[in-house]
């Protein structure tokens, strides 16, 4: 053998024999998809994932999740507990084993299907192997057991603390800060979020968060309880409670076909956007996939023969496409799929076949059920299909005249895009800058090289309240499109984004720090949202934080972002300093503009991203939608811009 395969020979032997637990600390992404905020939530979700494996097998009904003082996560359930007796294989205990052995979570329990489980699915021991610090304990058997770990090695054999006469697990980690390094810190927002999604997704199931780093008021925890009884019928009306329904009632089915568990839930409302949300074994599929077509093949073909046959269609000179089937539409379809294969760049769009038809077939009986129990309902979601139909017509022309204008001809570009010089889209960057006058600083102020500056006039579009065609003729709006040189429709999908041609990798959004900039903003990213998620999606979008405060002692300039910054920096000038408060890009002169908002070196920008789509969705449809009270809450409660102005 020569010294390279004895190399190479030696590598392979040392990777065979890294442990399981040690290759999951030496490769954390592969196993939790990444070690930033995302993974570090993630651990929370996979210890839950195996609660709810318990309760939905029946054998538990409550999950308490607690942020403890230090930032570690305790959570407990009254489940059957993990079993503690002698595993032969292995010679040690069965918690042991589940709590460090790589993979070993679901080899005892061969009957129950678990169908639950994170993203990776990965299991606790994976947690384990995250932590600094995990401690165990069961009650089972008339017992409390316990044991603890340091990176996922045990500390001592299990063992028995006490007794009890209850069953269930609790699990105590503290993130490993060496992994986690960007921040270890976990946001209740987040987990909130995803624990009202899963008693959602799992009626019946009591989960309470609470959260210990902070009491309110009163003195108390910050603390929620979730439980659903009707399940998905109530997650549709907590996401589309601000928009006015269409329809009386929420249409939902929950069954089994061809021994796949499917549960639908969908309502119309006045609104011309189409939400649908998805699910497999709770994992939200974004990228959707085969339940998802199946979704849409039942809803088409039922409401189609129900169109047909009721002769409200007659008149039309067209015919009507998918999607006019499903403006003002909001769904959730969950499915549980015993070995799910997930397809697509983000590994959430379902694959497996047999699907389609299941949730096809359940579809079209709660909905042919509806219509026929419903025939006021009827005619009103026939009627929204005709006008969809008739403004789709409407919104194909004024995108074609969007397409007409080539991008990549120079007469086609915007009258007001002032371009960069550089060809390759992977180092342009343009700015999407509202009002003219601060466009010329930002125009001014600019490297030439590679950043463009886009102008907006004003406020644009409010894309939630207007329709497609609207939405397309829309002067902003077009010359966002022509500017960044990306067309609509492919092949497979009339509204999908064609990013092949996109002109600059780094589309960046810069307002001013104040409540109308907020807004501006806000429209912005609600456009990118609905129109240009896959921009989103891509990590293409990012937003401009220009200071707050210009501080100045003698020649001394230093900018501050916010009062916290403005006060050390007044105070480190020892007095005597002046402050200068910006209002608006506009007071700024270009080269401040470029020093603090627009210089690689010395800018900080915010990238963009979809974390929760279900929940960005409801926000966005809240802020900009029709009900004023409920976005004053909200704006009330995220006053960080408002605070500035007061
Ligand atoms: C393996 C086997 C059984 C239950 C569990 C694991 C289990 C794991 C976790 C994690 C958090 N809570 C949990 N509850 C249970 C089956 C036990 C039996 O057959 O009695």
């Amino acid at each position: 053998m020569s010294e390279e395969a004895k190399k190479n020979q030696y590598s392979a032997d040392s990777i065979q024999a890294l442990e399981g637990m040690e290759h999951v600390r030496m490769r954390p992404s592969m196993y939790i998809g990444d070690v930033g905020v995302r993974g570090l939530h993630h651990l929370v979700y996979e210890v839950v994932d195996n609660s709810i494996d318990e309760a939905m097998g029946g054998h538990c009904d409550t999950i308490d999740v607690i942020i403890n003082e230090d930032n570690s996560i305790t959570t407990k359930d009254n489940g059957r507990g993990i079993p503690v007796g002698l595993h032969k294989k292995e010679g040690v205990s069965a918690l042991e084993v589940v709590m460090t052995k790589i993979g070993a979570g679901g080899k005892f329990d061969k009957d129950s299907y678990k169908v639950s489980g994170g993203l990776h699915g990965v299991g606790v021991s994976c947690v384990n192997a995250l932590s600094s610090h995990l401690k165990a304990t069961v009650h089972r058997e008339g017992k409390i057991w316990e044991q603890e770990y340091e990176r996922g090695k045990s500390l001592y054999p299990v063992k028995s603390t006490g007794e009890s006469k209850e069953t269930g697990t609790v699990v105590t980690f503290m993130p490993d800060e060496t992994i986690f390094t960007q921040t270890i810190e976990y946001s209740y927002e987040t987990l909130s979020n995803r624990m009202r999604e899963l008693s959602y997704l799992n009626k019946g199931i009591t989960i309470t968060l609470t959260d210990k780093r902070n009491k309110d008021e009163k003195g108390e925890y910050i603390t929620e309880t979730f439980h659903s009884k009707e399940g998905l019928k109530e997650f549709i009306k907590f996401l589309d409670g601000t928009r006015e329904p269409l329809i009386q009632s929420v249409i939902s089915m929950e069954g089994e076909k061809n021994g796949i568990p499917v549960e639908v839930a969908m309502i119309y409302n006045n609104g011309y956007t189409e939400n649908l949300h998805s699910y497999v074994n709770n994992i939200n599929t974004h990228e959707g996939g085969t339940h998802l077509s199946g979704f849409r093949r039942g809803l088409t073909s039922t409401l189609k023969k129900y169109a047909d046959g009721s002769g409200m269609l007659d008149k039309l000179k067209f015919e009507i496409s998918g999607d006019d089937f499903r403006e003002g539409l909001t769904a959730i379809v969950s499915v549980k799929v015993a070995e799910p294969q997930f397809e697509g760049q983000t590994k959430t769009k379902l694959g497996n076949r047999e699907v389609t038809s299941a949730v096809s077939q359940a579809v079209s009986e709660m909905l042919a059920n509806y219509l026929e129990e419903h025939p006021e309902d009827a005619k009103q979601i026939v009627e929204k299909v005709k006008l969809a139909a008739q403004a789709r017509h409407a919104a194909a022309k004024a995108r074609e005249m969007v397409q007409r204008k080539n991008p990549m001809s120079v007469g086609g570009l915007p009258g007001k895009l002032s371009d960069c010089s550089e060809q390759d889209p992977t180092k342009c960057e343009v700015f999407l800058v509202e009002g003219d006058s601060a466009g010329g600083t930002a125009k001014q102020g600019r490297d030439r090289n590679f950043q463009a500056i886009l102008p907006l006039r004003g406020k644009i579009l409010n894309v939630e309240k207007a329709m497609q065609h609207k939405v397309f003729e829309n002067e902003e709006i077009k010359n966002i499109y022509t500017a960044l040189g990306v067309t609509i429709g492919t092949e497979e999908d009339s509204k999908a984004l064609n990013l092949e041609k996109l002109r600059y990798h780094k589309v960046v959004i810069m307002c001013d720090a104040d409540v109308d900039g907020s807004h501006i903003e806000t429209l912005i990213l609600t456009f990118f949202f609905r129109y240009m998620r896959e921009l989103i999606e891509g990590g293409h979008v990012y937003i401009a934080t220009p200071p707050l405060y210009l501080v100045k002692k003698g020649t001394k300039r230093r900018y501050a972002w916010d009062d916290k910054e403005r006060d050390e920096i007044v105070e480190s000038m020892n007095g005597g300093a002046g402050i200068q408060r910006y209002k608006g890009l506009g007071e700024m002169n270009a080269e401040q503009l470029w020093d603090t908002t627009m210089n690689p070196e010395f800018r900080t920008l915010r990238q963009v991203s979809i974390d929760n789509a279900t929940e960005s969705d409801r926000i966005f449809s809240m802020l900009m939608g029709d009900e004023v009270p409920p976005r004053r809450e909200f704006i009330e409660k995220n006053a960080v811009y408002a605070n500035i102005d007061a």
